[in-house]
């Protein structure tokens, strides 16, 4: 895919995941459309995953921690084929698993995640696991900027740097915003390279 393929696509994204969003009358507006381009480029242009053979142990691995934005995610994934663009009709419809977070019954989908602070946490685990198994696959991560007041976060900052988990990428969607307010008003984390370049 060519780049300017790419950036039709993050407008083709967000165009469609408005259309969700509208039709639910529910979901996560900004966060989804902050972390759009992220997610495009993620399964158009660096991560291993095949929808047609999505459990094969080799795969890369996403998992979305700021899973607020399950509609970018959605509508990425069916894009790529991992369902059909249309079972978005029933997004937070009763019985639906397309709901306001993501859940692993949905295809594609690597781990239930909305509570704040436990991606990072989990894709430790499994860098670790990788490791040990001696697997090259990648595990990646995208946090918000407003989660990084969890503390569990900051244990699986320590931890990665320990155990020089090369495997790992953890992304952060730098918006300076969360739900309620500015990260300053809400909780101030600045300085942010300061502080993850002293966790190592
Ligand atoms: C443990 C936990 N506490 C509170 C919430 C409610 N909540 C949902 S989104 C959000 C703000 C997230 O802000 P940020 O991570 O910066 O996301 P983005 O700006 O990318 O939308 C909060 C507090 C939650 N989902 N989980
Ligand atoms: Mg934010």
């Amino acid at each position: 895919m060519t780049d300017k393929e790419l950036k039709l696509k993050s407008v083709y994204i967000r165009k469609t995941l408005l259309k969700y969003i509208y039709k639910a009358k529910a979901g996560h507006t900004g966060g989804s459309l902050s972390c759009t381009d992220i997610l495009n480029i993620l399964y158009n242009r660096v991560l291993n995953v095949d929808p047609k053979d999505f459990k094969n142990p080799n795969r890369d691995r996403y998992i979305q921690s700021k899973g607020h934005c399950v509609e970018a995610l959605f509508v990425t994934l069916a894009d790529r084929g991992f369902f059909p663009m249309s079972d978005l009709e029933e997004l937070c419809s009763y019985q639906s698993h397309y709901i306001g977070h993501p859940t692993k019954k949905v295809h594609g989908v690597e781990q239930n995640t909305g509570a704040l602070g436990h991606g990072l946490p989990i894709c430790v685990g499994e860098a670790i696991a990788a490791k040990l198994d001696e697997k090259s696959h990648r595990i990646f991560t995208l946090m918000g900027d407003g989660e990084l007041p969890e503390g569990s976060n900051w244990e699986a900052f320590l931890a990665a740097a320990h155990y020089k988990l090369d495997n790992l990428y953890a992304i952060l969607d730098y918006n300076k915003q969360q739900i309620t307010g500015s990260n300053q008003e809400v909780m101030n984390t600045d300085s942010v390279k300061d502080k993850l370049e002293a966790f190592g």
